[in-house]
């Protein structure tokens, strides 16, 4: 089983990212300029309701349109980070619904990027009580998104997978 119990954002190192919309799990709305390796981010924060995983499309929008409104046709430097957990990724019907959008011309926001904090329960129910697939990030194989399973008690790996993950979106341009 894969056992990413921690999850940690880490603003692209390898690529020229100027704005990131984030959603945390937690109900706080932000907005920061921070610079990071001498180069200036703009991370927005979105609030998020209690609603499990409701926010995962006003995050997609949010950066849609400050792709649009900053003039980011390439879709480069606009970057969505979406925070999990992995009963609520598994289970909730608007994480598969976000997904099939994310390719298409009108909604696209050239991919983003999903942690999943996975502490192997969702509040009270174990996994085989909750899904029927191995991993609770099957569903991103659904559009052929590239998965890590890292264990957060190796921050150099969750660092790996993390520019890994941004690089690869930058390339392809896809989840
Ligand atoms: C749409 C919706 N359904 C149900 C709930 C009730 N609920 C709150 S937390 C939770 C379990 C979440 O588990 P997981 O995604 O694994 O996150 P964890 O709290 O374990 O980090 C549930 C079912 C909710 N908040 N929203």
């Amino acid at each position: 089983m894969d056992r990413l119990s921690h999850a940690c954002v880490c603003v692209s190192m390898c690529v020229c990212v100027l704005c990131v919309c984030v959603c945390v799990r937690a109900r706080v709305c932000n907005i920061n300029v921070h610079d990071i390796t001498g180069k200036s981010v703009h991370i927005s924060l979105c609030a998020n309701p209690s609603h499990l995983e409701a926010v995962n499309p006003i995050v997609n929008g949010k950066t849609r349109a400050k792709q649009h409104f900053s003039g980011d046709t390439q879709r480069k430097r606009c970057l969505p980070v979406i925070l999990h957990g992995d009963a609520a990724f598994a289970g909730q019907g608007v994480v598969y619904e976000t997904l099939e959008l994310s390719d298409i011309k009108g909604y696209t926001t050239g991919g983003s990027i999903h942690i999943i904090a996975n502490n192997q329960i969702g509040f009270t129910t174990d996994p085989r009580f909750s899904r029927s697939t191995p991993h609770c990030t099957d569903v991103a194989k659904s559009v052929g998104a590239p998965i890590f399973h890292i264990n957060g008690d190796d921050p150099e790996a969750v660092c790996w997978a993390m520019e890994t993950a941004v690089e690869y979106r930058q390339v392809y341009s896809s989840n």
